[in-house]
């Protein structure tokens, strides 16, 4: 059985930038449905019900076939919220460092154009889903996707994930989407996108 993981502050720690029911309904209401729906749709199967969030995520081809797109849409949901609650803090270092930011050099030239082309990948995902910093071929890029899909399901490594969908920000943002992720900066743990980059280059 998959659970819901508590979050790591209180739900109105992010405020101002990300407000305290956002936080309640977005936790308790979207994500616990994902981890309901998970279980449900896997009642039975015990050893699929036993793996790792990212394990099933990377093996959907062994989850039965009736049920396979149930499954990667909430399993996909219960694997990136839980990332995101983690990849946010109301202790943001504000910026990145070491290995992180020798990285995001490279890659983008600057702290300031990375963040330009991830907002513009979070503005242009069409309707819901994410928008990822991903460790890929030994080099830091950004991608999104549609719906729920990880990266994990293309075995990329996301060491960064922004949730775009409606749901994240329109009770304080309504359809200002822009506003939204300017804000999130605000709230970004770099401590763990470093320690997911880390894990990712020893993976
Ligand atoms: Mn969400």
């Amino acid at each position: 059985m998959f659970s819901l993981p508590d979050l790591p502050y209180s739900y109105s720690a992010l405020e101002p930038h990300i407000d305290e029911e956002t936080m309640r309904i977005h936790h308790d209401k979207h994500h616990a449905a994902y981890v309901e729906n998970l279980n449900k749709a896997l009642e039975g199967q015990e050893e699929l019900l036993s793996m790792q969030i990212e394990e099933l995520i990377k093996n959907l081809d062994k989850v039965p076939e009736n049920v396979r797109t149930k499954v990667k849409n909430n399993g996909g949901g219960h694997l990136n919220h839980s990332f995101f609650w983690q990849i946010m803090t109301p202790d943001s270092p504000k910026e990145p460092k070491g290995s992180l930011m020798e990285e995001i050099r490279r890659s983008f030239g600057n702290l300031e154009t990375f963040k330009e082309k991830f907002a513009e990948a979070a503005l242009g995902r069409f309707g819901s889903g994410w928008a990822w910093l991903i460790w890929e071929n030994a080099e830091l890029k950004i991608v999104d996707s549609p719906n729920q899909d990880s990266p994990l399901m293309e075995n990329k490594f996301p060491i960064l994930g922004l949730d775009v969908w409606e749901h994240a920000y329109y009770l304080k943002y309504q359809n200002r989407r822009a506003d939204y992720i300017k804000a999130w900066w605000n709230v970004v743990n770099w401590k763990k996108v470093e320690a997911m980059l880390a894990s990712a280059k020893s993976s």
